[in-house]
């Protein structure tokens, strides 16, 4: 019996379970809730981006906190999902995987899982929603499919766990242990130094610093150093002789800087 997460409402089909979420925040839903899907007809990227995964072959889902965490602070909810999920994918696969800044989970540069967080203000405070969809098997037969799909640039950048490591992984069973390892440091941060032990734990498992990085940023592009993850969550990057922190963008990793 989870102390934070009520049993999750299943869905054969449905639009996103993100927007389910967030919708359900708006009307009052206790933090808690968790909504999967087998199939979703408009799975959410960031940045009006689409997820594409055919019928039963992902992990989707979503959970809606209400943190107390200061809204700044937000980031570390989806900090701790990004390493629950990578914990329980390493629990049954045995392969960890790295993070890409901002949250994005992959093997040998693959893309194996995504993240979206989504936050909903109120005048009393906030909720946030994070979804994520990890990638279990893709059959011949049941391929991502989705409006404008490039399957092969998709084949070229993504992965999943059945690909890198030949093991199909059961949904309920990665679903039990990731939602487990999230309550643990859930429940955790509000204890004074735990935050700090998340961030230094996601420093580690990240792999875009101390790398050259593409940064596709709202209105340009550029190359730059990764040079570290802030405790807020911002990437630290040099880019010539200025060092600056970046808060949501695009980062494409490129070669690892010299030691
Ligand atoms: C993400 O966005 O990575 C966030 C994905 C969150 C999906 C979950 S599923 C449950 C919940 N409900 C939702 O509606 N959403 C969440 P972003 O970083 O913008 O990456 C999106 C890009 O990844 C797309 O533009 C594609 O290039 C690529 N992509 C799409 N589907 C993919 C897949 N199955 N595996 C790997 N890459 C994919």
């Amino acid at each position: 019996m989870s102390r934070l997460f009520a049993k999750p409402t299943v869905f054969a089909s449905i639009d996103s379970t993100n927007r389910y979420l967030v919708d359900r925040a708006r009307a009052g839903e206790l933090e808690g809730a968790v909504a999967v899907a087998d199939f979703q007809e408009a799975g959410r990227g960031r940045l009006g981006r689409s997820w594409i995964a055919g019928p039963g072959s992902s992990l989707l889902c979503s959970m809606l906190f209400r943190p107390t965490v200061a809204i700044t602070h937000a980031n570390i909810v989806s900090t701790i999902v990004a390493l629950g999920a990578r914990a329980a994918i390493g629990d049954l696969t045995g392969i960890e995987p790295v993070l890409k800044w901002p949250n994005d989970l992959l093997v040998d540069e693959k893309k194996v899982a995504g993240l979206l967080g989504e936050i909903v203000t109120f005048p009393s405070g906030y909720a946030l929603v994070v979804g994520i969809g990890i990638n279990l098997i893709w059959r011949d037969g049941v391929l991502p499919t989705g409006a404008g799909v490039d399957l092969a640039d998709l084949f070229e950048r993504a992965t999943t766990l059945y690909e890198i490591s030949g093991i199909v992984v059961d949904r309920a069973e990665l679903l039990e242990r990731m939602l487990l390892a999230i309550e643990r440091d859930y429940l955790a941060i509000a204890e004074a130094g735990v935050e700090a032990k998340i961030m230094d734990r996601y420093r580690a498992a990240c792999g875009t610093i101390g790398r050259r990085v593409r940064v596709e940023a709202r209105d340009k592009s550029y190359i730059a150093d990764a040079l570290g993850v802030s405790d807020e969550g911002r990437l630290i990057v040099r880019v010539g002789a200025e060092v600056e922190e970046l808060d949501a963008a695009d980062v494409i990793h490129l070669r690892a800087l010299p030691s």
